[in-house]
Order: C-alpha cells, then structure tokens, then sequence
C-alpha cells in the first residue's frame, strides 16, 4: 500500500464524523453562475472543501466549466484548468506525471499536492471513457469525479448514456407515435461499476450524492485521497434545469434517488464492497422520485411498472445486487 491508508479504517483516513467538523475555509467560493439548486455546483464545493489548498482541478468541458469561468470570473481558489470534452483522464495523469516529475528533479516541496480532474456524464462516462479507463491502469495519485447530472446540460439537456430510462431531453421529446421516445429506452450505463470490475488493481471507487447521506460525499473523498492512486467517484447531481423541478428541491430527489433504489450508492474499498445505502433492505417507491419530475411527466402506469421491476430486480436478483447484473446460477458451461 506504499505507507498509505489501507482504506478499511475510518481513522486511517480522518473522516469526518459531524458537520461541526467540515474545513470551514471555502475554496469553491461566490463567482459562478449555476443555476439555483445546482446540485453539480454543490459537488465541487464539497470536494474542494475536503481536498483543501494544496489541489490541482482539471475539469472537463460542461456546466462545471463553462458556468464556473463565464466573464473571466471564476469560484476556484486553487490551481484550476479547463480541458477538453473527453479529456479527464488525461489531463489528470498528465498533472500527475508533470508532479511526479517535479519530485523527482527535487523541485517539489515534499508536502502532497492532490490531483482531481472533473467530468460530466457525457465527458466522462461516453466521450472520455478510454481516457478514465487509461488513467485507471497508471500507478498516479489522481482521483476522477464522475459529475452526472443525466444529460448534456450544457448544450441545452440531451441524452447520454447515463439518462435515466425514458427521460424526456431535447434529444429524447416525447411525441403522439412515441410517447416514450425510442432512444431513451435503454437503462442507464452502470458505469462505476464497469470501470471497478475493470481495473481491478484500482484501490478505489465510488458511488456518491453531495447531500445523502449526510457527509457520505465528503468522506468518500477524503479517503479516496487517503488511499491513492487512481480512484473514481461516480455522483449523482440532480439539476433543476434537465430534470424540470423546483430548484428547492434538489437535496430531496437525490436523496430519494438512493432510497428508492434506482441510483446504488455503494463504495468498493480494495475488493470490499459496502453500501452506503442498502436498498435491499427497504426501498421507496421509484414512482415516488420519478413523478416529482417534469422529464417523466409523460409517464404512465405502465413506465412507472416497468422502471420499478428492473430497480427491484437489481436489488433482488442481480449476483451483486445494485452493481453487477450477473446470476451465477444461470451461468452454462459447453458441455
Ligand atoms: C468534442 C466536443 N464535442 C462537443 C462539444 C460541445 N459541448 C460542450 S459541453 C457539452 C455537454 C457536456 O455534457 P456533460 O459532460 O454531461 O456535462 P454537463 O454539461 O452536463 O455539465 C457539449 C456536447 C465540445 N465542447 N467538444
Ligand atoms: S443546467 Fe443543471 S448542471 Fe447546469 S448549471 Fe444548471 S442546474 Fe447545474
Ligand atoms: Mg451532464
């Protein structure tokens, strides 16, 4: 483990246990001009807070970039640079590389300097997947935060693969022939795990939520940094604008997004898996999250049907319930 936390031991990496406790210093500060209830925006907040000065950001083409440097105005205090669309993984190991190179001409100043590269849904889990996958196969400390607001909201809310199942986008518009258009009838792109089945020599990845459970976001953080070399963190941040709500409640739909099941919240700790929430031992009704959205309001019986039997056969008969879709008992050897 290279002297570093063994990432199993709550201590071993300082988490915090109250919010009396969170860094009081702002790094992500006034400046920016998300929209109200930006639950994206609340993402890099907490993760500047727990990562602290001593940070490089890179952060992909999105909201996260282009809201956050309008009018050469920027919220970073730390060291910050923007990067292309699929470039993540990239711009992290090539930050960590220039470090390591730096140490090793004795030109750094031996305390540790965290590196965290950003990107949306489509960024990451569509355009910059090879790049993630790459930069999960090196031996740098970086972290990636996968920010998944389910669309390109950027660019005005089209669909990714990380939509949720029959969303309506400006790439997926309900219609008389369609009411569910047929491009957003797939189930949304289990990629935390893919990438964590993947790499198995990644010590760490993630599934998280800024607001819930409380401090859960934060602390994942912490310890991926704690732990080192590359790790993921896979958010889901519910945003007024794509989804169609009332921007006051975006801490409420992502925590029933978790508790109703449809977004796993779990954390794959050097092959151990804990959840941070288990679904499976009660649930909400995913109707409930769906319905207090105006990308579903096209829905009927039906849809709601549907979305609730694949979230409770996740969480019923999935090998790994909520991260692999296997079933060990249906597996066939030739005869
Ligand atoms: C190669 C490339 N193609 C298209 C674009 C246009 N573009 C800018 S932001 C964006 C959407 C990004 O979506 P996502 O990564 O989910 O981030 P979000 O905007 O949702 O925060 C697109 C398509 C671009 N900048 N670069
Ligand atoms: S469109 Fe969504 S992700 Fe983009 S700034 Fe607004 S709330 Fe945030
Ligand atoms: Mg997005």
């Amino acid at each position: 483990m290279n002297g570093k936390a063994a990432g199993g031991d709550e201590e071993e990496y300082g988490r915090i246990k109250g919010v009396h406790l969170v860094p009081e210093e702002e790094l992500y500060t006034s400046g920016h001009r998300t929209c109200e209830g930006c639950e994206s925006a609340l993402t890099m907040r907490q993760f500047i807070k727990v990562a602290g000065p001593r940070t490089i950001v890179t952060g992909s083409t999105g909201c996260m970039y282009v809201a956050n440097t309008s009018y050469m105005s920027t919220p970073w205090e730390v060291p910050w640079m923007h990067t292309q669309l699929g470039a993540a993984g990239p711009s992290a190991v090539g930050t960590a590389a220039a470090l390591r190179a730096l140490a090793r001409k004795g030109r750094d100043s031996k305390e540790k300097v965290n590196v965290i590269a950003f990107c949306g849904d489509l960024g990451g889990a569509d355009m910059g997947l090879s790049g993630i996958s790459r930069a999960l196969q090196t031996d740098y400390d970086l972290l990636i935060i996968l920010y998944d607001n389910e669309s390109a909201a950027n660019t005005d809310i089209q669909a990714t693969g990380l939509t949720t199942w029959g969303a309506q986008t400006t790439f997926t518009p309900t219609g008389t022939v369609d009411r569910v258009n047929r491009a957003s009838m797939r189930w949304k792109k289990n990629v935390a795990a893919m990438l964590a089945v993947g790499h198995p020599n990644v010590k760490y990845v993630a599934t998280a939520c800024a607001t819930y459970p409380p401090l859960d976001y934060m602390n994942k953080v912490k310890k991926a940094l704690a732990i080192g070399g590359p790790t993921l963190i896979h958010s889901l941040d519910p945003c007024p604008k794509g989804w169609d709500y009332h921007p006051r409640y975006s801490h409420e739909l992502g925590e029933l997004a978790i508790r109703s099941g449809i977004f796993p919240l779990w954390e794959l700790t050097n092959g151990v898996l804990k959840y941070s929430y288990d679904a499976r031992k009660s649930r909400k009704p995913v109707r409930e999250y769906l319905e207090s959205q105006g990308r579903f309001s096209h829905f009927q019986q039906s849809d709601f049907e549907y979305v609730q039997s694949v979230v409770d056969e996740m969480w019923e008969e999935w090998e790994v319930p909520g991260v692999l879709p296997l079933r060990l008992s249906a597996i066939k050897s030739v005869k």
